[in-house]
C-alpha cells in the first residue's frame, strides 16, 4: 500500500511542472492581483429635475497599473448607461495618479423617469483583472409631479350569455403631462355581479410585442407608445348580471388618475 502511494505522486508532480515549463516559463508565481475598491461616493443623491448632474468618485487601490475605473447607471427600468472616471488631475479629478479617480454623470431625459436609480462603480487593471463592485444609491424626483388622466374607455363585447367563454377586450387612454414615461401602470379592478373581486388586470401601450401571463397571449394593443392602452382577458363569466371594471392609471411619483367605468352584461 505504502510504496504504491508513494509511487503515484511523483509521477504526477513531474508533468505538472513539466507541462508548465514547456508551455510558459515566466508562469513562476500564480498570485493574481486583484485591484481593491476602497470607497466610493455618489453626490448629489437626489435630483428633482430632467438633468442627472453628480460627481461619482473611487478610491483605487492597486498592485499593477489601472486600466479604468467606471461606474455604470442602472435607471428604474434597469437601461444603463456607463461613464468613465479619471486620476488625471482634470476637473472634477483634482490630484493626478493619488488614486481617487473622479468622474462627472451627466444625462438629461427629455421624459424625466421619477425612481430609484443605481450607480455601480468597478475597477479594471491592465492584465484585465476587475474590483469587486461598489453601489450607491440616487434617486430622481418630480416635486411638482401633475396625476395622469384616462379617456375614451371601450370594453367589448358589452354582454355575453353565462358560461360562454370569449376573449374580452379592454381599451382606455392614458396621458401624463409629465410625459408618457412617467406612466407607471394602467389597470382595471373589477367586480362580479355578486359584489365579489376579480384579479386586477394591467393594460398596455406596448404594440402587443410580449407574451403576457395568465392568459399568455399578447396585449392586443395595436400601435406602441400612441398612448392607447389596451388588454384582452380571456374567460366565461357565469354569474347573470353586469360585471363592473374600473380602469386608471397611476405615475411613478404614485399619483392616481380619474377613474372610468364600463361593464358587461351576462345574459342567460
Ligand atoms: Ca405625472
Ligand atoms: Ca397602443
Amino acid at each position: 500500500m505504502h510504496r504504491l502511494k508513494y509511487f503515484i505522486i511523483p509521477v504526477i508532480a513531474g508533468i505538472v511542472i513539466s507541462s508548465c515549463e514547456k508551455d510558459d516559463d515566466s508562469v513562476i508565481d500564480p498570485i493574481l492581483n486583484f485591484p481593491n475598491l476602497l470607497s466610493t461616493s455618489f453626490t448629489p443623491i437626489q435630483f428633482d429635475s430632467d438633468t442627472v448632474n453628480a460627481i461619482a468618485t473611487a478610491v483605487v487601490t492597486s498592485e499593477e497599473p489601472i486600466r479604468r475605473v467606471i461606474v455604470t447607471v442602472f435607471d428604474p427600468l434597469n437601461s444603463t448607461e456607463v461613464f468613465e472616471l479619471k486620476d488625471d488631475g482634470v476637473s472634477p479629478d483634482t490630484t493626478a495618479n493619488d488614486g481617487t479617480y473622479n468622474g462627472r454623470v451627466f444625462f438629461v431625459r427629455s421624459c424625466r423617469l421619477v425612481g430609484d436609480y443605481r450607480a455601480e462603480f468597478i475597477a479594471e487593471n491592465v492584465s484585465g483583472l476587475f474590483s469587486g463592485t461598489d453601489s450607491k444609491s440616487f434617486s430622481v424626483i418630480h416635486s411638482g409631479n401633475t396625476p395622469p388622466v384616462v379617456s375614451n374607455i371601450i370594453i367589448v363585447p358589452d354582454s355575453v350569455q353565462a358560461g360562454d367563454s370569449t376573449f374580452f377586450i379592454f381599451m382606455i387612454t392614458a396621458t401624463d403631462p409629465n410625459g408618457q414615461c412617467d406612466i407607471r401602470d394602467v389597470f382595471y379592478i373589477g367586480f362580479r355581479p355578486d359584489n365579489t373581486q376579480l384579479s386586477p388586470l394591467s393594460l398596455f401601450d406596448d404594440g402587443s410585442c410580449c407574451i403576457i401571463p395568465p392568459f399568455n397571449t399578447t396585449s392586443g394593443d395595436t400601435t406602441a407608445n400612441d398612448t392607447k392602452f389596451t388588454r384582452r382577458a380571456f374567460g366565461g363569466p357565469n354569474q347573470l348580471g353586469y360585471y363592473r371594471y374600473y380602469i386608471r392609471a397611476v405615475d411613478r411619483s404614485d399619483d392616481t388618475s380619474n377613474v372610468l367605468a364600463d361593464s358587461i352584461y351576462v345574459y342567460p
